[in-house]
């Protein structure tokens, strides 16, 4: 199926999403009612080319039907809910069959071994069980790799270290943010990540920067792959492979477009724009164009590595986290990216918003970094001109730095906060 040709990974696709249309326009009172606004009839979608004629699906609308507005089988057929931790408000509910439970596994299971995970791996699983999808669905797809599963969840560091090295485990799924505080932690027990059997990590649920994967990779001696996924799409779903080089989304299941925000029209191959996916195989909550708010660019050229499912590259921010700073836009990415090629800082840092009469004013603590001792009164000074007119040449508008001591910083087990933005007060 991963090397299936293009052509009949199009034929399937066409198939699924004429079913689709028909199965939403028939179950989901949501959708019967977005079709009959929009004087739109299951029977106008033949193929792929029609998809533009369907309307987008926003997390707004899951608000709206909450709880059970959005399924499209009844609650006795559900057999698990989770629900989204509310990266930007309210939480949403999202619902499973079997069926789409069997999906999720196996799209995971796909990546997993895309990674190079084989069932002789042991497996720490630091994502959050429970509502949020990581831990479950991390867990479910170990298993069924034939993998020994840890199921540690978050928090509690120093026994993620003595359990990391005591059984061997080698391979961890976590946030970035959390590896790096693990990182830092097994340091100050005297001990190292390098010290245990760990070779994979297996990083996402947050934004994360190619610097950060340096970094980690340089603390830990691992190789770090990236994971994206949605609770509102089934949770953690498609990763990397060992090419790295964009993260193979499973079109056999879901149907991805890549369009500009603001105009709701496909941007062409290769250029930025908002991700939006169609469920092709989900039951219980199917979505149509479903607008993740996420920032990436699409790659339909087939792999290196033999497989022909398109890749998304790493998530680039999100449409609807971007700071407007004195009328400038500005990514928390693009903050992380340029404070990570600065050897002097260390990995952890906030960024403060205020209005101080009536202007904008943004200020970014960042930690320095523990192995680089600064001593002369005048070169903190100097370093923090440095990040200063780094940070100011790449966003267009200036931040102020404040160079804090290593371990001053909040630090973050699951999903890190890293923003706050203090004018709405
Ligand atoms: O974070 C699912 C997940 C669990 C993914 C474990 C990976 C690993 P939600 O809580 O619904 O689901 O949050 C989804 O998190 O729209 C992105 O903005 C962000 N996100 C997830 N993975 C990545 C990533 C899970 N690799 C939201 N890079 C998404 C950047 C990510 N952002």
């Amino acid at each position: 199926m991963e090397r299936m040709p293009v052509e009949d990974l199009k034929e399937i696709q066409e198939k699924k999403l004429r079913a689709l249309v028909n199965n939403v326009y028939n179950y989901s009172p949501f959708y019967k009612r977005k079709f009959k606004e929009l004087g739109l009839h299951p029977s106008d979608i033949r193929g792929l080319k029609d998809l533009p004629k369907l309307p987008f699906t926003k997390k707004q609308d899951l608000r709206d039907n909450y709880p059970f507005g959005m399924f499209a089988v009844p609650i006795s057929q559900i057999v698990r809910f989770h629900a989204s931790s509310g990266t930007t408000g309210k939480p949403t509910l999202v619902g499973y069959t079997e069926n789409d439970i069997r999906m999720w596994v196996e799209s995971l299971c796909r990546g997993l071994v895309s990674c190079g995970v084989t069932h002789e791996d042991i497996v720490q699983i630091a994502y959050g069980y429970g509502l949020f999808t990581g831990g479950l669905g991390f867990h479910y797809a170990v298993e069924k790799i034939g993998a020994t599963a840890l199921p540690i969840s978050t928090g509690n560091t120093a026994r993620q270290i003595e359990l990391m090295k005591d059984l061997g485990v080698t391979v961890i799924a976590c946030t970035p943010s959390y590896m790096l505080y693990m990182a830092e932690y097994a340091e100050k027990m005297g001990t190292s990540i390098r010290e245990t059997s760990l070779r994979i990590g297996i990083f996402g649920a947050e934004p994360w920067s190619e610097e950060t994967r340096k970094r980690i990779e340089e603390k830990t001696g691992i190789t770090a792959y990236d994971v994206y996924g949605t609770s509102e799409l089934s949770g953690p779903l498609f990763t990397e492979c060992t090419e790295r080089n964009g993260l193979h989304i499973w079109a056999d299941h879901f149907l991805v477009e890549v369009i500009d925000p603001k105009t709701g029209e496909n941007v062409g191959e290769g250029e930025k724009g908002e991700l939006v996916v169609t469920t092709l195989s989900k039951e219980a909550m199917p979505l149509i164009r479903w607008r993740t708010g996420d920032i990436t660019i699409l790659e339909t050229e087939k792999c290196n590595c033999g497989r022909t499912h398109p890749r998304i590259m790493r998530i680039l921010g999100r449409s609807d986290d971007m700071l407007i700073v004195r009328g400038v836009n500005v990514f928390p990415s693009q903050i992380e990216h340029v404070l990570m090629q600065i050897p002097e800082l260390g990995e952890h840092y906030m960024i403060i918003l205020d209005r101080i009469e009536n202007l904008d004013v943004m200020t970014i603590q960042v930690e320095l970094n523990q192995k680089v001792s600064i001593e002369k009164p005048g070169e903190i000074l100097n370093l923090k001109r440095k990040v200063e007119e780094r940070l100011k040449s790449v966003l267009g508008v200036h931040a102020n730095v404040e160079l804090v001591n290593p371990g001053t910083l909040q630090r973050f087990e699951g999903k890190a906060k890293r923003i706050i933005d203090r004018r709405k007060i």
